[in-house]
C-alpha cells in the first residue's frame, strides 16, 4: 500500500478508527477517539489491555490501551478533567500522511468545545503511532504553541499493558528512585525495593526514569521529551470503583506510563515540544512476554 493510502474505518459504535499492519503477525488498532491505541498485536498475540466493560461513546475516554493525557497528567494542570481532554476528544486522521505502518492524528484548539473550557491557549498537537521492523511500537507527540504567550502543560501516554501472570509481573530498575506514592498524598519516597510488584495497588510517579525501563514483557523507551513513568495497579478496590472496569480484571494489567509531572514542560509561542516513546518486546525470555520477530 502507497503512502496515504491509510483507509478509515467505523465500528459498530459509529466511531472511527485505522489498523496499522507489518508482516503477516504485527498489527495495530487506533482511534480517532484520542488518537487511543486500542490494540497492539505482535507476534500474533494482543499486548495491550482494553476493559471488557469500555465504554466506546465519546467524549467517555477508552479504557485500556494507550490513552493520550494531555495538557495534564492526573490533576496536574488547569483542567478540571483528570488527565485532561485530549483522550476524550475527536482527532483528525491525516490521510495523507500516513501509510500502512503508521497513522497520523492532529488535534487544534478550539475555544468553542467545552471540552477545552479550562485551557485558553491555541495549541496544535500531532500524533504519529508507528509499527516499527522489529515488534516495537512507537509513539510520537507532537505539541506546537500555536498562540502569542507560553503555556505549560504535563502530559503521560498512559499505556495498560497486558499481564497474564500479575504475581509473575514486576517492574525493574526503578530501585533508588524518588517516586511520589498517590496512595498517601503524593509524600515523596526512595524506591528501595528490587524491583515493583503487584501484590497491592500501586500508583507511584517516579522522578527521573532512566531512558530504558524494563519490565515483564516489555521494554519502555523514552526517546525524546519524557522525563518521568507513572506505576500502576488499582487492586481490588478501586477496581470495584471503576465502573468502566471489571471488578477482576486487576489481574490483567499494569500501566507503565511515559510522562511529564516533575518539570512541566514550558512552551513559548510558536515554539515546539516532542515526546517520543518506543514500547518493544524483548526477545522470548522465561517468564516473559513472547518474543515477537517480524519480517
Ligand atoms: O495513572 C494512574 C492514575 O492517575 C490513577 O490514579 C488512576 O486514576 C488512573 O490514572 C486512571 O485514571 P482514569 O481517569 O482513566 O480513571
Amino acid at each position: 500500500m502507497a503512502a496515504g493510502e491509510g483507509t478509515l474505518r467505523v465500528d459498530k459504535h459509529g466511531m472511527g478508527f485505522v489498523v496499522l499492519t507489518r508482516g503477516a503477525d504485527h498489527a495495530a488498532t487506533v482511534y480517532e477517539h484520542g488518537a487511543h491505541v486500542t490494540s497492539w498485536v505482535c507476534g500474533g498475540e494482543e499486548r495491550l489491555f482494553m476493559s471488557a466493560k469500555a465504554v466506546w461513546k465519546p467524549p467517555k475516554a477508552l479504557r485500556g490501551g494507550v490513552p493520550v493525557c494531555w495538557p495534564q497528567f492526573g490533576d496536574l494542570g488547569p483542567c478540571k478533567a483528570q488527565h485532561g481532554f485530549a483522550r476524550n476528544t475527536k482527532w483528525t486522521y491525516v490521510a495523507d500522511a500516513s501509510s500502512e505502518t503508521a497513522a497520523v492524528f492532529t488535534l487544534a484548539h478550539d475555544p468553542a468545545d467545552p471540552l477545552q473550557q479550562d485551557w485558553p491557549h491555541p495549541f496544535q498537537l500531532r500524533l504519529e503511532v508507528s509499527l516499527q521492523a522489529r515488534g516495537e511500537l512507537r509513539h510520537r507527540l507532537t505539541v506546537d504553541n500555536t498562540g502569542p504567550v507560553a503555556f505549560e502543560f504535563t502530559t503521560a501516554l498512559h499505556t495498560y499493558f497486558r499481564t497474564p501472570d500479575l504475581p509473575g509481573t514486576e517492574v525493574q530498575g526503578l530501585r533508588g528512585l524518588t517516586y511520589k506514592d498517590s496512595l498517601d498524598g503524593r509524600a515523596e519516597k526512595v524506591d528501595d525495593e528490587p524491583a515493583v510488584t503487584f501484590g497491592q495497588e500501586v500508583d507511584r510517579i517516579y522522578l527521573g526514569v532512566p531512558p530504558r525501563v524494563e519490565m515483564t514483557g516489555f521494554t519502555v523507551h523514552q526517546e525524546e521529551g519524557f522525563a518521568d513513568a507513572i506505576v500502576w495497579n488499582p487492586w481490588v478496590d478501586k477496581a470495584k470503583r471503576m465502573s468502566d472496569y471489571g471488578d477482576e480484571e486487576y489481574k490483567q494489567h499494569i500501566c507503565v506510563e511515559s510522562a511529564r509531572c516533575q518539570t512541566p514542560v514550558q512552551l513559548e509561542p510558536n515554539s515546539t515540544w516532542v515526546g517520543q516513546q518506543l514500547l518493544s518486546i524483548p526477545p522470548q525470555h522465561e517468564g516473559g512476554g513472547i518474543g515477537c520477530v517480524v519480517s
